[in-house]
């Protein structure tokens, strides 16, 4: 993200694709690393493997202390890869101020066939929805977590589609509704995303998931390439 137009954009609609934010060469090291991690894992050792710290977009959105609470690998896999339904990030990553984005890396073209992103453009602006959380239980009745709040509806018109190009990155704003299809072609859909929260907001103890003396969340600036 280079330009303050880009910002403007993403402020405007809550999304913004970057395109070729990362090149071949990342993207194989990237699904290779990611692989070797499937066949290999053990959680506890692993800590997220992409650094951002190159194109230092956040700092471009103002983030202060970006912190990385969670990443994932999404396979979609051909046929098979199940929707994501719409939510806002911020039901499951709560912090206050509410200072979330997510950064969603294209591996693979994402396209309207094989599961790309859908959005509703300047939903952000309208909060967090019916308060709508997922926390820990505070009950010791054996749901590890529950929802409180009210779950909002959304209009299926309201979505408009964010097909993207394999190496684009893609910021979604913890605030905007946002979801992915079904994958029905037969072309996989993988990605890799992260979350991010500002450290100058505090983050929720009710949240699901929570730094341990075993896993800490990772501060950006700290992290040396
Ligand atoms: O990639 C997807 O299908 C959904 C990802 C998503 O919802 C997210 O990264 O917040």
């Amino acid at each position: 993200m280079s330009t303050e137009a880009e910002v403007r954009k993403f402020y405007e609609d809550g999304l913004l694709v970057i395109e070729n934010f990362i090149g071949e060469e990342e993207i194989d090291e990237m699904r290779a690393e990611c692989h070797r991690l499937v066949e290999e894992m053990n959680p506890a050792e692993h800590q997220t493997v992409f650094s951002t710290t190159k194109q230092n977009v956040l700092k471009n959105l103002g983030y202060v202390d970006p912190v990385v609470m969670q990443s994932m690998y999404i396979f979609k896999q051909p046929n098979i890869g199940g929707e994501v339904i719409s939510h806002q990030d911020a039901s499951y990553l709560y912090c206050t101020p509410i200072k979330v984005v997510g950064l969603w890396v294209a591996l693979e073209d994402a396209t309207l066939e094989n599961g790309c992103l859908w959005y509703i453009p300047g939903s952000q602006k309208g909060g967090l929805l019916g308060d709508y959380r997922m926390i820990r239980n505070p009950k010791p009745d054996g749901k590890a977590c529950v929802y409180i709040g009210e779950k909002p509806t959304n209009d299926d018109k309201s979505f408009v589609a964010a097909p993207v190009k394999k190496g684009s990155l893609v910021l979604i704003d913890g605030l905007v509704v946002h979801k992915s299809e079904r994958n029905m072609s037969d072309q996989s859909r993988h990605i890799y995303t992260f979350h991010v929260y500002d450290g100058t907001s505090t983050w929720s103890d009710q949240n699901w998931i929570q730094p341990t003396d075993a896993k800490t969340f990772s501060h950006i600036y700290d992290i040396k390439v």
